[in-house]
């Protein structure tokens, strides 16, 4: 009864993971018994035998890395990591009878020789970021290994990446184990990914940590003692950075050179998509597009889920339901929508019938029923994951007994890229990668995989520490695959189990959701704390996976969607449909108003896009992380960000129709109304079913181009942009546009367009500077129009009067200009 209680107790709440680790009975590392200075880094040999080496990457960026009674090993790899070589700061070594002192620019690192401690102190306040509480420690029988900070009285804690939960982690206990939660909810713990990378902020400065170690981690924010935060691994190496703020955007673009910057998406990406688990044949998959364009909706994906394959086999079509993938996918193209396929990871296991062969050309067109190419493939090339004993690895997932690929294994990994020509050739733009746990119907702990080995250089290492890189090394696999197969073009791969570094081949969302009310509130903090995280392209399932949405909860769903990167309608296989005509006209015209607002919007959200990339700092924001000073914004969940310059405070219950919103310091504009607030403050307001309420901030200049319903249905052609003064009468944009779909901005072709404003006691001045960048968009007109007044002026460009006018319209020639208005 006790067990099947806690079963349904975990079913409900997911304790996919073991109890934290009990620090106390760990054996602790030994004091400093000397040191060996490098070029980079300071080398510890301890008295017990351990080692312990300290490396400085860069004057906010210092690497510890532990081996217990024994030498580091040579080896020295992580797939999560992009940037390995670093340029050496300058630094100084200086030592005393009690500690050795490490200093940068930045960064002074105290390692206090007995008990073997480490503290990371801030030379320009030469104050304490982060100290050891207690030695680093470690259990030579069982291989784990833990660090435990002091706990600061003001501490906060956030980051994890993908964690159900609310944005401030303090007091919290987490695991990293990727799972396949189905269903979850606040409170379920691990789920999908595992980022092991987290942000701990006291009175307005921030620190970070990544805890390198792939294992099953655990995490400790003050849950079990009020004196320390602890992260710990159940094997694997003592191994973990520390990133020096004091500004959170500064710790993620550290972040992002060291685990890789998020490549650009295809813009297309950033266009509404559409799901259900699933659409077929192939004329009911017209059918939804027909629907969206008969009803004016904007749509540029379309997604096909698993009953567009053969039974459930990766890299094929079913020849009933998809006949003709080609033709299918020509036809949606015409009207400007992509398809996007899912791949599973797991292969049928399906030796062929006697005698029965592949087909020469586009097996994946084939019956398959006599012979499964991709399993043969696979199989004569010793690709598939093994246990210990040499026996093939078998799980159970859609198609029944199925086997998965060593993505770790070089030639296999680039074997599974090229598989996909089964569907870029049938004209597939990008690869939904799902199941990648990876999910196994047999057991879903990982416990009986606990033998299973992974290539992995040779090494042959246990699944134990590569079950978390499983999701990572496939989307790797997928992104390098569709590179060689579309070149030139941006590869688009979403993804539900990742690792850190994940960034670099596919965007995410946030699997298996449920259609209520706390999972649109959850989802949220999720999509911040994924960006704290370095994963900026996120979203959810629009409308819940899970049950039955109502109207009223689906209108609000696309009241945070149409601003989540990833913005996708998608239903469960029993779940009701909830497409947004499915409730009537009522309720769909609202759902239009937003989904052809993220459309105006998209020269303001691309550009936000770009400084993800460039940056490493998240499209989808809390509050904190652009005010971090602001200790308001420390548990603000309920409202979010875009960029610098939007903010979303949603509605996340029923039968609401007001709510109070908090502004942080500055001027804030009612999106709708116009109406000014000054921050800082708490606002009433009004939200009936149809109103978000959503502000622009004082000293932000909104581009807008044109309503579509694809991306590039239209030119950006007038391009507007709204220009909304602060206190000072100030505002100003650096828009970015580029082709939106290949690789060229990497070479210089974008486009950066310059353009501020000042509010003097003489008029208003308007400057347009010569764009930065060689892309060259078409001949096109801009408007210019100065928020909330719409009085008409005395308009001047470059000195000459141009008559009286509300709004400047001026011709993009790519020079600059002058704007007068008096
Ligand atoms: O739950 O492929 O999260 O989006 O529709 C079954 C079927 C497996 C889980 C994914 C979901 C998808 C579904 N899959």
């Amino acid at each position: 009864m006790v067990k099947l209680l806690t079963s349904v107790f975990c079913a409900l709440l997911g304790c996919g993971g073991a109890a934290a680790i009990d620090l106390n009975g760990l054996r602790s590392i030994g004091p400093v018994a000397s040191f060996v200075k490098a070029d980079s880094s300071v080398t510890l040999s301890c008295a017990d035998g351990s080692q312990v080496r300290i490396t400085v990457l860069a004057p906010d960026l210092i690497r510890v890395r532990a081996a217990f009674l024994g030498k580091l090993p040579d080896r020295d790899h992580s797939w999560a990591i992009e940037k390995s070589s670093w340029d050496v700061p300058h630094w100084d070594l200086a030592e005393d009878s009690g500690a050795l002192r490490i200093s940068t620019a930045e960064l002074e690192v105290v390692v206090h020789r007995s008990p073997l401690q480490i503290e990371f102190r801030d030379v320009k306040t030469d104050q304490t970021i982060n100290a050891d509480q207690s030695p680093m420690r470690f259990d030579p029988q069982s291989g784990v290994v833990a660090a435990a900070k002091k706990l600061g009285f003001d501490e906060h804690f956030y980051g994890l990446g993908e964690k159900a939960t609310r944005l401030d982690k303090r007091r919290g206990e987490f695991t990293m184990w990727n799972s396949d939660t189905f269903g979850y909810q606040e409170g379920t713990d691990p789920v999908y990914q595992s980022i092991p990378f987290y942000i701990g902020w006291q009175h307005g400065a921030a620190y970070g940590v990544f805890f390198d170690n792939s294992y099953r981690t655990h995490f400790d924010f003050g849950a079990s003692s009020q004196e320390y935060a602890a992260f710990s691994a159940e094997g694997g190496e003592m191994n973990y950075y520390l990133f020096q703020g004091p500004s959170i955007k500064k710790i993620l673009a550290r972040y992002a050179d060291l685990t890789g910057h998020m490549p650009m998406p295809p813009m297309w990406a950033l266009g509404n998509q559409q799901s259900r688990y699933s659409y077929y044949p192939d004329s009911l998959a017209e059918e939804v597009v027909r629907k969206y364009r008969a009803d004016d909706l904007p749509l540029d994906v379309l997604h096909l889920d698993i009953h567009f394959m053969n039974a459930f086999r990766p890299f094929t079509w079913d020849p009933q339901r998809f006949p003709d993938p080609k033709a299918f996918t020509d036809r949606l193209r015409a009207q400007g929508v992509k398809v996007v396929t899912i791949v599973d990871p797991g292969i049928k296991l399906q030796p062929p019938a006697e005698g029965a062969r592949d087909a020469a050309s586009h097996p994946e067109l084939a019956p398959q029923d006599q012979s499964y190419y991709v399993y043969n493939q696979g199989k004569a090339q010793d690709f598939f994951l093994k246990r210990k004993d040499g026996g093939t690895y078998i799980a159970r997932v859609w198609p029944g007994e199925s086997v998965f690929v060593d993505f770790t294994l070089d030639r296999a990994a680039s074997w599974w890229g090229d598989l996909h020509r089964a569907y870029t050739d049938n004209g597939v733009a990008g690869i939904w990668n799902d199941m990648n746990e990876p999910s196994d119907f047999n057991d879903q702990t990982g416990k009986s995989q606990m033998d299973v080995v992974t290539y992995d250089g040779g090494t042959y290492s246990a699944y134990a520490g590569n079950r978390n890189v499983f999701a990572l090394n496939e989307a790797r696999a997928t992104y390098q695959g569709l590179q060689r197969l579309l070149p030139n073009q941006r590869p688009y791969v979403i993804t539900r189990a990742a690792y850190a570094g994940i960034q670099r081949y596919a965007t995410m969302w946030a699997g298996d959701n449920r259609s209520t009310w706390d999972a649109l509130a959850l989802s949220l903090p999720m999509f911040m704390t994924l960006g704290l995280s370095g994963e900026p392209f996120v979203g959810s399932d629009v409308g819940g996976f899970v049950g039955r949405a109502d109207a009223e909860l689906l209108v609000r769903w696309y009241q945070v969607g149409f601003l989540t990167p990833f913005c996708r309608n998608h239903a469960a296989m029993d779940s009701p449909d909830h497409e947004p005509w499915r409730y009537g006209k009522y309720y769909e015209d609202i759902i239009r108003k937003y989904l052809k607002l993220r459309y105006r919007l998209l020269p303001f959200l691309y550009t936000v896009l770009e400084e993800s990339h460039r940056t490493g700092v998240p499209m989808f924001r809390p509050l904190l992380l652009n005010y971090q000073e602001d200790e308001n914004t420390l548990g603000i969940d309920d409202e979010f960000m875009i960029g610098d310059d939007l903010l979303v405070a949603p509605i996340l219950k029923p039968n609401l129709t007001a709510r109070l919103v908090y502004l942080p310091p500055g001027v804030w504009f009612d999106y709708w109304t116009g109406a000014r607030h000054e921050g800082s403050r708490m606002v009433h307001v009004e939200a009936p079913l149809e109103t978000v309420p959503l502000f622009v901030r004082g000293g932000s200049i909104l581009p807008l181009g044109p309503e579509q319903n694809y991306v590039g249905e239209k030119p950006a052609d007038p391009l507007q942009f709204e220009i909304y003064p602060d206190a000072r009468g100030e505002a100003s944009t650096l828009l970015y546009e580029d082709d939106g779909l290949t690789e060229a901005y990497r070479h210089g072709s974008f486009r950066q367009t310059s353009v501020s404003y000042r509010h003097t006691p003489a008029g208003d001045r308007i400057d347009l500077r010569v764009p930065a960048g060689e892309f060259h968009p078409a001949p096109r007109d801009l408007l210019l129009t100065v928020r909330p007044a719409t009085t008409v002026r005395q308009v001047l460009i470059d000195g000459k009067s141009q008559g009286r006018a509300a709004t400047v319209r001026i011709k993009d020639d790519g020079q600059s200009h002058r704007i007068e208005l008096r």
